[in-house]
């Protein structure tokens, strides 16, 4: 028996180490904006062995699997201290998510998780369940999170045990190792996801990306992202909350969306991530889309591309919750080059490189959606057009056929 225990650690972690310390490597097909990779960056088999099995022989002698892991995704991100670190939603077997810091000493492969998950503390009425943090350095020096908190709707019929309401939990920390937590924000929203905190003061305030929405599921008569500031940080308050960028018929964000990471400052304008959802007859659609605002008024969209910028391929288009890609992380490199931390189907994390100006020049030159086919032919006709002039000048001093093209 013992012999048989000790085998199968050593393979178990031989297998964990394996997985960790696995490189990665980019994918040579890309459009040019960005390049996704080979491997998944954190998975549920990221998990360390020491949380998921008790490796004490006299209570475990089977080596059994104790507190299983079925999920790793949706994280924050941050660079820290010269490390890459994701602090994901892990979400245990037994369907309740938590967060847990994954580091990596190049952002791209080679993550583990920190020995403890993080402890949130509890505001008032106990979370339920805890999910999809988004981190933000703010310029009061401390770092915040806010993830979605939810609790169960005592309103709802004994029938439904399914009825939740959501609300934005807000912790801070200085070393991304003791949280404190703060207040949830309170909004006139009956529900709120996909909050994040602005890394500037507006006009002296603290200023929050939300999402209000009247059900747990379906945004409703809510909906949209929106942008609400605050007098305080210890008890945040969105009094008015302007929808920005709203939800929008026959588009990749018509049936609901939400603020991906903190935005990235440019030159040109706040860069913005969010994920828009569709509904289609094998269920919900999640695809990533980007925006720019503008440097003084944030609630102004200057550029908007039309469709998504990143959607399910592959795999990626398998798991849990299936056709998903979501985001709530992304690292900005003093060089210019981004880290795009992006979640599949409610499963596992992934990692897309660009660069600031790769994606400035993505959301300032390409077209917006015009909301008709006829718009989008006349988009395409106008690419092809000035190409076939192109491709004509250059036949013509012998540069490039038309063929080769
Ligand atoms: O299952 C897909 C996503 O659904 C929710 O996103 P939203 O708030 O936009 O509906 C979240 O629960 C998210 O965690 C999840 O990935």
């Amino acid at each position: 028996m013992k012999h048989q225990f000790e085998q199968r650690l050593t393979s178990l972690k031989k297998q964990y180490e394996a997985l960790v310390t696995r490189r990665n490597e980019p994918l040579a097909q890309h459009n040019g904006v960005y390049t996704r990779y080979k491997y998944p960056v954190v998975t549920a088999a990221h998990a360390p062995v020491f949380w998921r099995y008790d490796l004490d022989e006299q209570t475990n002698p089977f080596l059994m699997e104790r507190f299983g892991i079925n999920a790793a995704f949706n994280a924050g991100a941050i660079k820290w201290e010269g490390k890459y670190l994701l602090m994901v939603r892990v979400e245990s077997v037994d369907r309740k998510s938590f967060f847990a810091i994954a580091e990596s000493p190049n952002g791209i492969d080679n993550f583990r998780f920190w020995d403890y998950p993080i402890n949130v503390g509890q505001s008032g009425e106990p979370d339920v369940n805890v999910y999809d943090v988004r981190l933000t350095q703010h310029e009061d020096g401390w770092i915040y999170g806010l993830f979605c908190t939810e609790r169960k709707d005592t309103s709802a019929p004994a029938y439904d045990q399914s009825a939740a309401i959501a609300q934005c939990g807000i912790i801070r920390s200085k070393d991304l190792k003791n949280w404190e937590r703060l207040p949830d924000l309170k909004t006139k929203s009956p529900q709120q996801r996909n909050v994040v905190l602005h890394p500037e003061f507006v006009n002296g305030k603290y200023a929050f990306y939300t999402r209000p929405q009247d059900g747990f599921i379906d945004a409703g008569s809510g909906g949209g992202i929106g942008f609400g500031l605050s007098d305080s940080i210890e008890h945040a308050e969105v009094l008015e909350e302007k929808v920005i960028d709203p939800k929008k018929y026959h588009t990749v964000y018509e049936a609901k969306n939400g603020q991906g990471p903190a935005p990235i400052k440019t030159p040109k304008g706040w860069l913005h991530l969010a994920h828009g959802v569709r509904n289609t007859a094998a269920g919900l659609r999640y695809v990533l889309y980007l925006f720019m605002t503008d440097l003084q008024d944030l609630t102004k969209v200057t550029h908007k591309p039309a469709g998504y910028f990143l959607a399910p391929e592959g795999e990626e288009r398998i798991g849990d919750v299936s056709n998903v890609v979501f985001a709530n992380g992304w690292i900005a490199e003093e060089d210019g080059r981004v880290l795009i931390y992006y979640a599949s189907s409610d499963t596992r994390m992934h990692v897309a490189t660009s660069s600031i100006d790769q994606l400035v020049d993505y959301v300032v030159n390409t077209e917006q959606d015009g909301f008709t086919s006829g718009a989008s032919v006349k988009t395409l006709s106008g690419i092809i057009g000035r190409n076939m002039e192109l491709l004509q000048t250059a036949s013509e001093n012998g540069r490039v056929g038309h063929r080769a093209i």
